[in-house]
């Protein structure tokens, strides 16, 4: 079986035994899961690429036609001179379409991996001399310290694609609460994009699409787990499984076990699955409009501002304190 050659253990800060002891606490746990970052590895990001070109995926194309269409407006709410400060920045691409309408006096640049995010924003420098640019490798899920070179005026927050979706609602207004926390009196706020309850049919469609990329996404967690724990985990006998979960307000995914099997990692570590027992990968929160200008203000912001499109189904919000 052909396996990407890379470092067991990418540029990241998080120490090596914690990323193990973490993955095998997951695998055996009751209901075995698996934390929805390890989808990301090099293929997985090139894979998740693809699937936002999917005629299935709505949220990247539709959140994109709302940041045109509203671009004055958008950077209206923003205000000029802003420092913008992009959570989980990846290829930057996003920010830097709203640059010519926002003008930002600052930009910083933040993700887990420094390594591609340099390059990026090195790229984008050039192209937009006048604005100062910063890039940090670091994960933002659990806090915020920013150091001192990030601009503490006019703080925007900027977290597109409904990636706020991943966690579980408690941990969204923890993670709410600490952006809020960071702006401080700073007169600055949060641009976010949020993908909307709709019809369940669309969603399993958007998690399970025809060409099966969604599946091969899932599936290729296994092979990031392998080289991350030395495992035996076999994509084949695995399946993808993803659906709308109705009274959660969450999008599902599963790898199921097409057959009973064992699987073995590091150190003598096992477990044994039987044939429909599944991993769960991951979870994709979808709120409504009120739901989630209620978590803002739970998380203590004040003014919000809506935009969508013409469906209603996903949502660009910006809120202040
Ligand atoms: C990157 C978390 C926003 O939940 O829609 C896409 C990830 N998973 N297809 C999402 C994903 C399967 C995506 N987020």
């Amino acid at each position: 079986m052909a396996q990407l050659q890379q470092p067991a253990h990418p540029e990241n800060c998080v120490a090596q035994d914690e990323v193990q002891d973490q993955l095998v606490a997951g695998l055996l746990a009751p209901h075995a899961h698996v934390s929805p970052k390890y989808l990301y590895d090099v293929l997985g990001s090139r894979l998740f690429a693809a699937i936002c070109e999917l005629p299935e995926y709505y949220p990247t194309r539709t959140e994109a036609a709302i940041f045109e269409q509203n671009a004055g407006a958008i950077a209206a709410a923003l205000g000029p001179d802003a420092t913008l400060i992009d959570l989980g920045a990846g290829n930057c691409s996003k920010a830097a379409r709203l640059f010519p309408s926002l003008r930002p006096k600052q930009y910083v640049a933040i993700d887990i991996s420094e390594k591609f995010l340099r390059e990026a924003v090195s790229a984008l420098q050039q192209q937009f001399p006048k604005i100062k640019m910063t890039s940090l490798g670091m994960d933002f899920s659990s806090e915020l310290e920013l150091p001192a070179a990030v601009g503490a005026q006019r703080r925007q927050f900027f977290y597109p694609g409904s990636s706020i979706g991943n966690f579980a609602p408690l941990e969204s207004l923890k993670f709410l609460h600490n952006i809020r926390k960071s702006i401080a009196g700073s007169e600055g706020g949060l641009l976010i994009g949020i993908d909307l309850v709709k019809d369940k049919a669309v969603l399993d469609a958007a998690y399970d699409d025809a060409l099966g990329v969604t599946a091969a996404f899932n599936l290729n967690l296994l092979n990031h787990v392998n080289r991350l724990l030395e495992a035996d985990f076999q994509p084949q006998q695995w399946r993808h499984r993803a659906f709308y979960n109705e009274a959660q307000h969450r999008i599902e995914m599963h790898l199921e076990a097409r057959q009973d099997l064992v699987v073995h990692w590091q150190d003598g570590g096992m477990r044994r699955f039987a044939q429909g027992e599944s991993i769960h990968t991951e979870s994709s929160y979808k709120y409504t409009e009120q739901g989630f200008i209620d978590l803002l203000q739970q998380a203590g912001f004040g003014k919000v501002q809506t935009w969508s499109d013409e469906r209603n189904w996903f949502m660009v919000c910006h809120a202040r304190i």
